[in-house]
């Protein structure tokens, strides 16, 4: 049995440093709590790091004049390109607050109104490109092609900044470059120390340098144009004041938060609907459910034209979505510290400054969730269901005034492109795929590919 870690009476504490977190570090964690239980110390190189899921610690972690965003090793090595975007921004950070304060309006359920004409858009750029595969009967990679989508969103809807990441057989070099700056993030965290890591940081830099160039191409594409009229993220951030003392953004901050909005607003997206594809294709009947819900708006039409307002009427697509965040929540783990002294849920006692970091997965698959986590069941999200379980047992987006600002968006980009997908294509799972879960920091089925046949909605 493993020790009780120092101060933590009877919490396991387990030491990995002789095998090291590996590739996929979150679900090494997974596996600690199946064996060790929801709450524990893993060791690393003599640093600890106190991981939970029980849904009483989560629920207590959530009081706001008690805990607050935590920025770990894994965010601060995020900061090395983001900085002080609001992802990565201390708490106490001036420029959080401003940029909270300025952007919030931007993402309110009503302005997702103003990003639907541009999210179809690009649903129909990912058809396009999916019928093209269909005729031809080659396989499609959906990952791939859900970050095309989900990058090509941001890019307009927020910046009106074309990345036309469907003319290309690549991804686009910007996500090349994000996904190596993730993985260096992540990475680093596995280090041995006295190892010389030089060469990596090397490249790394070249990557966030290659990140901020594209991203002053983005702005320059702006600044040289009369901006009256532009209320997307980047005319707000540059011009709006904030409500209450008039200040407005410096550049180096813009320049932060829009690497920091490209890559947080399409990454974890992009994983959350391949998820949701994968298992629709393993279920049958959860699909049929989708398909018909979206018979029921768009009957036979080949060319739909979803309204703003159906998207929110597709509850039976966004309970596939909800469950396929709460089987694998693409940003898997939020860090919370203690603002003062306190005894976490009346049992694990904190030092003021001290970090538990959440490990969402398995708060979605404690057994508040019934006897069978495991099993894909949109059912789960159904209003009455949603009413009987405590309200943190469900954590995809962080908590508190640190939650994700982008939740609408990635909601409502997500729910109108499986509908659209579910409606015009039979998948077929041609490869028996079998799940295997990339690392990036953020969640993917790796190498998930499916073959479409195009339906008619009595299929
Ligand atoms: Mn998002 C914060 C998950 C889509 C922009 N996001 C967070 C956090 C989680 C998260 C979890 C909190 C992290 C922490 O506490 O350390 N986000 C998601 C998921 C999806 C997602 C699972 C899609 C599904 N996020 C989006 C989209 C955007 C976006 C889309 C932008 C358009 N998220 C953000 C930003 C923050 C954030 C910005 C930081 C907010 C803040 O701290 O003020």
């Amino acid at each position: 049995h493993p020790l009780s870690a120092p101060g933590l009476p009877g919490v396991p504490l387990v030491d990995i440093s002789a095998t090291g977190p590996g590739r996929t570090p979150l679900q090494q964690v997974m596996g600690l709590m199946r064996e060790h239980g929801p709450v524990l110390v893993r060791r690393l190189h003599g640093r600890d790091t106190l991981f939970v899921s029980d849904v009483d610690l989560v629920t207590d972690l959530a009081d706001e004049r008690r805990f607050a965003k935590h920025i770990g090793p894994a965010l601060e090595n995020v900061r090395a390109f983001a900085a002080d975007g609001l992802f990565t921004a201390y708490n106490d950070e001036p420029n959080w607050a401003r940029a909270h304060d300025i952007l919030m309006p931007a993402f309110a359920l009503g302005s997702m109104r103003t990003y639907h004409p541009v999210m179809l858009r690009v649903a129909r750029r990912l058809i396009e490109a999916w019928d093209r595969a269909a005729a031809d009967g080659h396989p499609v990679n959906v990952p791939d092609d859900m970050t095309r989508m989900t990058l090509d969103t941001i890019g307009l809807a927020g910046f009106g900044y074309d990345f036309g990441s469907f003319e290309r057989a690549e991804p686009h070099p910007f996500v090349e470059a994000m996904v190596r700056c993730l993985e260096w993030s992540m990475t680093r965290l596995a280090r041995v120390p006295g190892e010389d890591h030089s060469a990596a940081d090397a490249a790394f830099r070249a990557d966030a340098d290659h990140l901020a160039g594209i991203v002053d191409d983005v702005i320059t594409a702006r600044t040289g144009t009369d901006q009256s009229g532009a209320d997307d993220l980047l005319g707000l951030m540059l011009t709006a004041r904030h409500p209450a003392d008039g200040s407005a953004l410096d550049p180096a901050n813009i320049r932060n938060q829009v690497i920091t909005f490209l890559i947080a607003g399409h990454e974890t997206t992009s994983g959350a609907m391949s998820f949701a594809l994968y298992y629709l294709a393993k279920h049958p009947t959860a699909l049929r459910l989708v398909q018909r819900e979206a018979d029921a708006l768009w009957g036979d039409r080949a060319d739909p034209e979803p309204t703003y307002e159906e998207i929110g009427r597709l509850t039976r697509t966004r309970q596939v979505l909800n469950e396929a965040l709460r089987l694998w929540p693409t940003a898997a783990a939020f860090s919370r510290h203690a603002l003062e002294d306190t005894l976490l849920a009346g049992r694990v006692p904190l030092r003021a400054g001290q970090a538990v970091t959440v490990v969402a997965p398995m708060l979605h698959r404690q057994p508040v969730w019934g006897d069978n986590p495991e099993l894909f069941d949109p059912a789960r999200f159904t209003p009455e269901a949603e009413a009987a379980r405590p309200v943190h047992a469900f954590k995809p987006f962080g908590t508190g005034e640190r939650a994700c600002i982008g939740r609408q968006f990635a909601l409502h980009e997500a729910t109108m492109l499986l509908a659209m997908l579910v409606h015009r294509y039979r998948l077929h799972d041609h490869a028996d795929y079998r799940l295997t879960v990339k690392e990036t920091l953020t969640l993917k089925p790796d190498g998930f590919t499916l073959t479409l046949t195009p339906r008619t909605p009595a299929d």
